[in-house]
């Protein structure tokens, strides 16, 4: 896949990021309540390139695959990494990010570098700590807590909710930051 096979006629889209495994296709899964849309992987490092969802006519969401997924070849890694520098840098529709983690394993680095690169180019990103139903609920308002503690000392402006999508918590909130981003 290359920069010129993207949908043309894009207008807006978000991205969803996040580390492989981390629940960035079951997250889109029950937004979009299309079950199977995005490939929902047993085994980490199942969704390849990027998988653009077309939501309306210009308007798509965008799984990218997972962060450090050792698997595939060192070859087909570093096109992908390719591409996604350059999508980064030249794709005008972006207009938000979704970082997506695993409520008991926040913050990765990855997740810092895509912090900072969206803090740093003012676009505007949204966390969401997904299968909080693996956690009781002290604990997970916690970690939203630490987390939000963190970005207010990095003087970030992204924002951070819970969600599961085992128990489909969550669902309006990421649909209300959706619709202010893609513009419904
Ligand atoms: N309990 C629970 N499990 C979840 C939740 N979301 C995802 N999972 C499980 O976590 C695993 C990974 O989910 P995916 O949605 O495929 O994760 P991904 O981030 O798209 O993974 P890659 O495409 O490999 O990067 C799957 O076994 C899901 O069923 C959740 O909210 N609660
Ligand atoms: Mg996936």
């Amino acid at each position: 896949m290359s920069m010129a096979q993207l949908p043309e006629n894009s207008e807006s889209e978000v991205v969803f990021a996040g580390c492989s495994n981390a629940g960035k296709s079951s997250l889109i899964n029950t937004l979009t309540d299309q079950h199977k849309l995005a490939r929902v992987s047993k085994t980490p490092g199942r969704t390849q390139s990027l998988n653009f969802f077309q939501i309306t006519d210009s308007r798509y969401i965008v799984d990218l695959p997972g962060y450090g997924y050792s698997s595939v070849s060192a070859k087909t890694r570093a096109k992908w990494e390719k591409l996604l520098e350059t999508y980064f840098d030249e794709r005008e529709p972006l207009k938000g990010l979704v970082i997506v983690m695993d409520v008991r394993h926040p913050l990765k680095q990855y997740d810092k570098n895509m912090l900072a690169w969206s803090n740093y180019n003012n676009v505007p990103s949204h966390i969401v700590l997904t299968k909080s139903d693996k956690l009781k609920r002290g604990p997970a308002k916690d970690t939203v807590f630490k987390v939000k503690a963190w970005l207010k000392e990095q003087e970030y402006t992204t924002s951070v909710q819970l969600f599961s999508s085992l128990k489909r918590d969550g669902v309006s909130e990421v649909h209300g930051v959706l619709d202010g981003w893609l513009g419904l």
